[in-house]
C-alpha cells in the first residue's frame, strides 16, 4: 500500500495549530503536528510546497527510510521549521502503522514501562496570595509537581504569569498574542534574581519538602547569573531549574554545573540530538525539553532519548498549549514506552481546542496516559477546523528597562 493523500490543515480554535493529514490507498488515516508557535506558516508552506508531492506514492510503512529522506535529502540540515514539517509526518506515519496493528503507538515503541505518567501542572501569580491559591488549587486535584512562576516587584509583566487570570482560574495562558506584531515587555534580571528565591522559601513553609517544585527562567540569565540562582534555589530542592540560560552556548551550562547541585532541563527550543551533544555526553543537563513535534517526531525524539539514556539523563518533554493534542498524544506515547522517562509538562488545552481535535489521552490525579486506542489516538475534526482560520499570532519580545533588547 501506499500514501495516496496528504494534507495540510492551519486552524485556530483559540490558538493556531498546524496538522498533516496522511490517508493511505486502502484508507488508513494519519495525523500529524507541525505546529511552531508564531511560525506557523512556515511550517505548513513546507509541507505543502516541498513535502506533500514527494510523500504521494510512497509506502507508509517504510518510517525510518522516510525520516532518512526527509532529514538527509533536504540537504540543509535541522533548523525548527524543517525538522517540524518532518515531526508531521513522522507522527502520521507512526499513527497508520499502529493503527493497521490495531495498538496504541506506546505497543510498538517496546510496550509500556510504567503504568501512569506523572505530569507538573503550571502554578504562577503575580503576588504570593494568588500564587499559593494556584498552588493548593492543583494539589487538591492531585498534583504532585507544580512549576511556580511569580510576578517581580516593579515589572508589570513576566514570563509564565498571566497579566489577565483570576488568582486560582484555569486558563490557557501562553502569551501568543493575537495580533500583527508582537507586543513588547519589559525585563530586570537583578530584580529577578533578588525575588525568586524568597517565593520559593514561602512555597516550601506553606507546601513542605514533597511536593516536587520546578521553574522556568526562561533563557533570560547569563551562565554566571544563572548559577547564583541555581545556588541560591538549592536549599528549596527543586526538581529542575529550567532554561537557566540561553541553550545554544551548551558550554555555559558548565558554570553552572560547577556551582550547583540544582538539577537542570533544557531543550525547547532546540531541534535535534546534536543540539544537546556536549550537555548530554558531560551531563551538563539532567532533564531534556523537547517535544516530538519540534525535533522530527517519533523517531527523532527516540533517537534523542536513547543517546541521553546512556548517559542517566531523563525526559522532560515539552508540553505546552502552542503543541497540539496529536503533538501531546505522540509525547505521551514515547513517554510511557522508554525507560528513562522523568515527568512530563502538562498544561490543558481550552476547550474549544479540544472540542476540534479529539483525544484519548486521560488525566487522574496528577497522572496522564495515553490510552489504548489504535494508533495515536488523537485526531482532527476538519468541519470544525475550517471554522476557524488562522489569526497572526506572537510570542513577546522584551527588552532592558533601558530599551536594550533581551531574550523574552
Ligand atoms: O514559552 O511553549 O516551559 N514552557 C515554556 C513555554 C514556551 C512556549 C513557546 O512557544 O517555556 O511556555
Ligand atoms: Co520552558
Amino acid at each position: 500500500m501506499s500514501i495516496s493523500t496528504a494534507d495540510v490543515i492551519v486552524t485556530s480554535p483559540g490558538r493556531n495549530f498546524v496538522t498533516l493529514k496522511l490517508v493511505t490507498s486502502d484508507g488508513v488515516v494519519g495525523w500529524g503536528d507541525a505546529t511552531l508557535n508564531g511560525r506557523e506558516l512556515a511550517a505548513a508552506a513546507y509541507l505543502r510546497d516541498h513535502l506533500v508531492d514527494t510523500l504521494i506514492g510512497r509506502d507508509e510503512d517504510r518510517i525510518e527510510d522516510t525520516w532518512q529522506y526527509l532529514y538527509r535529502g533536504a540537504y540543509w540540515r535541522r533548523g525548527p521549521v524543517t525538522m517540524a514539517a518532518i515531526a508531521a509526518v513522522d507522527m502520521a506515519l507512526w499513527d497508520i502503522k499502529a493503527k493497521k496493528a490495531g495498538v496504541p503507538l506506546y505497543q510498538l515503541l517496546g510496550g509500556a514501562s510504567r503504568e501512569k505518567l506523572r505530569v507538573y501542572a503550571h502554578a504562577s501569580g503575580n503576588d504570593y496570595a494568588a500564587l499559593s491559591q494556584a498552588i493548593r488549587g492543583y494539589v487538591e486535584e492531585g498534583y504532585t509537581a507544580v512549576r511556580i512562576q511569580t510576578g517581580v516587584p516593579g515589572l508589570d509583566s513576566v514570563y509564565g504569569v498571566s497579566a489577565t487570570a483570576k488568582p486560582g482560574e484555569k486558563y490557557d495562558y501562553e502569551p501568543a498574542h493575537r495580533s500583527a506584531r508582537p507586543d513588547e515587555e519589559e525585563w530586570d534580571t537583578p530584580a529577578y534574581l533578588r525575588h525568586v528565591p524568597t517565593i520559593f522559601e514561602k512555597v516550601r513553609e506553606e507546601f513542605g519538602p514533597e511536593l516536587r517544585l520546578l521553574h522556568d527562567g526562561h533563557h533570560r540569565m547569563s551562565p554566571i547569573e544563572a548559577a547564583r540562582l541555581a545556588k541560591s534555589l538549592e536549599p528549596h530542592d527543586l526538581l529542575w531549574l529550567e532554561d537557566a540560560t540561553p541553550g545554544e552556548d551548551q558550554d555555559a551550562f558548565r558554570l553552572i554545573r560547577q556551582h550547583s547541585t540544582t538539577p537542570l532541563a533544557t531543550g525547547e527550543v532546540f531541534n535535534s540530538v546534536y543540539d544537546y551533544q556536549t550537555l548530554i555526553t558531560e551531563r551538563l543537563i539532567d532533564y531534556v525539553r523537547s517535544a516530538p513535534t519540534h525535533t522530527g517526531g517519533v523517531t527523532g525524539m527516540k533517537k534523542l532519548l536513547d543517546f541521553a539514556g546512556i548517559y542517566g539523563i531523563r525526559s522532560g518533554l515539552h508540553g505546552p498549549t502552542d503543541v497540539s493534542p496529536i503533538g501531546m498524544a505522540a509525547a505521551l506515547h514515547i513517554d510511557l514506552a522508554i525507560h528513562n522517562f522523568g515527568i512530563q509538562e502538562y498544561m490543558p488545552h481550552s476547550d474549544l481546542t479540544l472540542e476540534t481535535f479529539r483525544t484519548s489521552y486521560t488525566f487522574d490525579r496528577g497522572f496522564l496516559h495515553p490510552g489504548d486506542t489504535p494508533g495515536l489516538g488523537a485526531e482532527l475534526d476538519e468541519t470544525l477546523a475550517a471554522q476557524h482560520p488562522y489569526t497572526p499570532a506572537y510570542l513577546p519580545v522584551n527588552r532592558l528597562l533601558d530599551g536594550t533588547l533581551h531574550d523574552w
